[in-house]
């Protein structure tokens, strides 16, 4: 697939008409097609150049109506951000249901097989300000808000299926404790300083996610080619009242991916907005990215006998015990209109159930229901949130709230209470105890205390399931990504008790870091509240290069050019990516492109600077024996090959670029990864190859710890 036709829609220069005015001044003035400028009071406004003045060269008059409800409209344009998750990035789509679930769940949108429910998602990053880069280390946001028939219901998930803590009362502490350092304002979007790692290595019940976090995990290739997790243990309850216990799984259609670490820090500078652009470019030109819906069903009996509490959201259910069932597929195929209108106004709710749905007991959950309710009203500013078009139910709604800040409806009729003794529309609405929505009746009964169930005392098992899980190229990136965070940490000791609690996980893992740090001695192992289990089976789901793509489909190519390149090659490169389904990008030493070896001019995506390799899943560089010389004397031409190859990534290559690998000093190097392409059928099974996406045996002889 080429680069997006809808996005480059030349602009109709016809439509506007340029008038000089008698200061010089412009005026774009209304023709034909585009509407007449007014005031958000409807008003037709003259002037769109000039504020009125008192004399030509006077001062400014208050009773410039316009100018002053401009300015005044300006000045008022931000809200607070999101506290946590203030970056974010949002679309629209639809879900489909496979089967009836109508045995397990009453949920409408569940009950008939095709049926689609229109979808709106919001994917983030949890730590970072509004404008930090893509790139940081960090979980990511998946929420998911469904109009359903019958309400609204917000699956509020992230891409990782575990969390930091078990009571929401610590909440304030993890997420303090992450961001900036509140004496200086700094570390921004980053944990990899003293406050973070003091919260995490203070408590144990952390170790599982903070071994997640230093996964390839929190660095995606992009939104489309990660997981999401509901986390919590829910409820699904069908129409005889019968409970079944839920965990909700979106697995990409696209496949797993993550970048490197080394890219990621290069690609926050090289482009801050890599994954929003991934989205928003591949959902224009069509490419729509797809995830499946996938449930783990399971009931008290399994609840009893699993090794750890259902209720604890620092622990999964490994899908080897209970298999994922696919029940629908959520495809995202439009792009908002506003960012501000939807993206950003957009509020999710765990507490966002409908009939057929419940809650558990998860204290994470429990305290997350109050807290996504009561943050709306200091970042939206208003109980009426739910009148925004985005956060509106697309289905019949009635009820008796009214009035508050920006109340867009307001109920209509006499009545604005019930019970009532009007009838038909002068009553108003009426509840409904069959259909409406009923709380699971499970029986409760204990003592009021602050305590922590015993259940939830085992801290350590799963963080190790979790590390023997991975690839050795995985685990080779856990203990580095450990090293490089606690390496900006200042304080010794927290160093050395991070590693102590790995020590509890796999020996070998915190031996790694320990020397990583260069620590003089071996701390001692922290005391655990219960031993690590270490029969548990290895889970090959866990791993992301065990579940990488098919193909090279979605993923883009970067080629890098010079005048005079063989035309019968870009012909054959472009033709087996297009067949692919994948992109071709095109860089050049200048943006107005180059002139192939027939005189065709082929235009370039991206200036060498500003295309480097890191925003490509594979490279080819297309020199030609003319202008190579010239190409390998550019310092962003050398790093375009020697970045490639330390990414591990594969390189096709023109026989004449192969002096681009000698200048960066990589040509003895040159492995299997490294593709010479002549002709037709090379380029062919070369594109064949990068379904692979990365060359992993390199990795040992590349990267230095
Ligand atoms: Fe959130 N979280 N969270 N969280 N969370 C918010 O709500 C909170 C937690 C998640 O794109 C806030 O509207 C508490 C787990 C996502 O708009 C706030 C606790 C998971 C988003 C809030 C948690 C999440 C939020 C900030 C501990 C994964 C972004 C703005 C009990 C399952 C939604 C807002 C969007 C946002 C509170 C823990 C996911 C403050 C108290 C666990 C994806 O209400």
């Amino acid at each position: 697939m080429a680069r997006s036709d809808q996005d480059m829609k030349p602009v109709d220069f016809a439509d506007q008409k340029v008038l000089r005015g008698t200061g010089g001044e412009v005026h774009q003035v209304a023709t034909g097609k585009s509407k007449p400028l007014t005031t958000a009071q409807g008003v037709p406004v003259s002037d769109d150049q000039n504020s009125l003045k008192a004399g030509r060269r006077g001062p400014t008059l208050l009773e410039d109506q316009h100018f002053r409800e401009k300015i005044f409209h300006f000045d008022h344009e931000r809200i607070p951000e999101r506290v946590v998750h203030a970056r974010g990035f949002g679309a629209h789509g639809y879900f489909e249901t496979y089967e009836s679930l109508s045995d397990i769940t009453a949920a409408d949108l569940f009950q008939r097989p095709g049926e689609k429910t229109d979808v709106f998602v919001r994917f983030s990053t949890v730590a970072g300000n509004k404008g930090s880069a893509d790139l940081a280390r960090d979980v990511r946001g998946f929420a998911v808000k469904f109009y359903t028939k019958e309400g609204n219901w917000d699956i509020v998930g992230n891409n990782i299926p575990v969390f930091f803590i078990q009571d929401a009362i610590k909440f304030p502490d993890l997420i303090h404790s992450a961001k900036q350092e509140p004496d200086r304002g700094f570390p921004q979007a980053q944990t990899a300083h003293d406050n973070f790692w003091d919260f995490i290595s203070l408590t144990p019940e952390s170790i599982n996610m903070a071994l997640w976090i230093m996964s390839d995990r929190t660095i995606p290739r992009s939104f489309r080619f990660m997981e999401g997790f509901g986390v919590h243990t829910f409820r699904f309850v069908n129409a005889e009242g019968k409970s079944t216990f839920v965990k909700f799984h979106w697995k990409p259609k696209q496949g797993m991916q993550s970048v490197i670490w080394n890219e990621a820090l290069k690609l926050n500078g090289a482009d801050p907005d890599f994954h929003r652009r991934d989205l928003w470019d591949a959902i224009k030109m069509g490419d729509y990215p797809e995830w499946e819906l996938g449930l783990q069903l399971f009931d008290e009996d399994f609840a009893e006998k699993f090794d750890f509490d259902v209720l604890d959201a620092t622990k999964i259910i490994p899908e080897e015990e209970v298999p994922v069932k696919p029940v629908g597929r959520m495809v995202l195929n439009r792009c908002v209109d506003n960012f501000f209108a939807e993206t950003e106004q957009v509020a999710f709710h765990t507490g966002n159930l409908v009939p057929g749905i419940d809650f558990t007991n998860d204290p994470l959950l429990q305290g997350r229901n109050f807290s996504y309710l009561d943050t709306q009203l200091s970042r939206l500013g208003s109980t009426n949130f739910t009148h925004l078009p985005v956060n509106a139910p697309r289905c019949p709604f009635h009820h008796f709230q009214q009035d508050g800040h920006m109340a867009f409806h307001n109920p209509v009729g006499r009545a604005n209470y019930e019970p009532n003794s009007w009838s038909g529309e002068e009553g108003g609405p009426r509840e409904d105890p069959k259909r409406g929505f009923a709380s699971h009746p499970e029986a409760l009964e204990g003592e009021k205390s602050r305590v922590r169930s015993e259940t939830f005392a085992d801290h350590y098992s799963q963080a190790r399931q979790f590390y023997i899980s991975q690839t050795e190229v995985e685990q080779g990136h856990i203990a580095s990504a450990f090293t490089f965070e606690l390496s900006k940490v200042e304080t010794l000791e927290i160093r050395a008790r991070i590693v102590a609690h790995l020590r509890n996980v796999d020996e070998d893992l915190a031996k790694k870091v320990a020397d990583g740090l260069r620590l003089k001695e071996m701390p001692e192992p922290i005391e655990a509240a219960m031993p690590t289990k270490t029969e548990l089976k290895t889970s090959p789901k866990l791993s992301i290069i065990l579940n990488g793509p098919e193909s090279f489909a979605g993923r883009k190519l970067g080629v890098l050019v010079t005048d005079g390149v063989d035309i019968d090659l870009v012909k054959a490169l472009k033709s087996a990516v297009e067949a692919e389904d994948a992109m071709i990008e095109f860089v050049a030493p200048m943006v107005g492109g180059v002139e192939a070896s027939d005189g065709t001019w082929i235009e370039a995506d991206e200036k060498i600077d500003g295309g480097p390799s890191v925003l490509y899943d594979a490279v080819a560089i297309l020199a030609s024996e003319d202008a190579v010389a010239a190409l390998a004397n550019m310092p962003p031409a050398k790093d375009f090959v020697s970045d490639a190859f330390v990414h591990c990534k594969f390189i096709g290559y023109s026989q004449a670029a192969k002096m681009l690998f000698e200048k960066a000093g990589i040509a003895s190097d040159m492995d299997a990864g490294c593709v010479a392409l002549s002709g037709a059928g090379e380029a062919k099974n070369f594109v064949k190859s990068l379904g692979k996406l990365r060359v992993w045996d390199r990795e040992p002889k590349v990267s230095a710890g």
